[in-house]
């Protein structure tokens, strides 16, 4: 089967694909903007933004709404990710945490999944931020983030090793098994 991915970030599908294609999904990018509403958490964003798609598009799809959580910035930037990013971008988040000795963070993805009604997967991992970005790999905020147990930045791993311990890995793991036992 075919599945429709609404993102306009490429690496979150390669990611996508690696846990979906060995179930025969097919996943195709559809960079279809929505709007990315201002609220508390990253359910509400996704849970929004499938059900506007959900008007304007056919058949079943997903989105993925993800944020990085700095926990000595009581969770900024979260929700304001993606914006964080196009703005102040890493060396800002690195600029922020100068001097700062606890650099915990955590990212988290929701999947939300459209089929008639929806369907949300979450994934989580902890992990710091690095003095400096390390690694060429990967996306966004991906070369500052070490997760926890691991001597590497998620930038310095291949998608497989990012997969298996990433918040979207996580996510995608559930989504897969849902789709498993509820698409026979
Ligand atoms: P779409 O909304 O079009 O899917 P986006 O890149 O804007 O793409 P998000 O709003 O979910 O996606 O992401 C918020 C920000 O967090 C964005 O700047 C991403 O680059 C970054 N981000 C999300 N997942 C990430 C990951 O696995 N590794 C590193 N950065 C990530």
């Amino acid at each position: 089967m075919e599945l429709s991915f609404i993102t306009s970030n490429p690496g979150k599908v390669k990611e996508a694909r690696k846990y979906l294609e060995p179930l025969g999904v097919n996943v195709r990018q559809v960079n279809f903007g929505y709007p990315e509403i201002q609220a508390d958490t990253l359910e509400e964003v996704a849970e929004y933004g499938v059900k506007w798609l959900s008007e304007r598009i056919e058949g079943p799809f997903f989105l993925d709404d993800s944020g990085l959580f700095i926990e000595s910035l009581m969770g900024f930037p979260g929700v304001y990710s993606a914006y964080v990013y196009k703005t102040l971008g890493i060396e800002g988040i690195l600029k922020l945490l100068e001097g700062v000795t606890d650099r915990r963070a955590y990212f988290k993805s929701v999947i939300a999944y459209w089929d008639g009604k929806v369907h949300i997967f979450t994934g989580t991992v902890e992990g710091e931020i690095t003095t400096e970005p390390i690694g060429s790999d990967g996306f966004g905020f991906d070369p500052i983030f070490r997760p926890s147990g691991f001597e590497k930045t998620f930038a310095e791993m291949t998608t497989e090793e990012k997969n298996r311990i990433s918040h979207r890995g996580r996510a995608l793991e559930a989504f897969a098994k849902w789709l498993k036992e509820n698409l026979k």
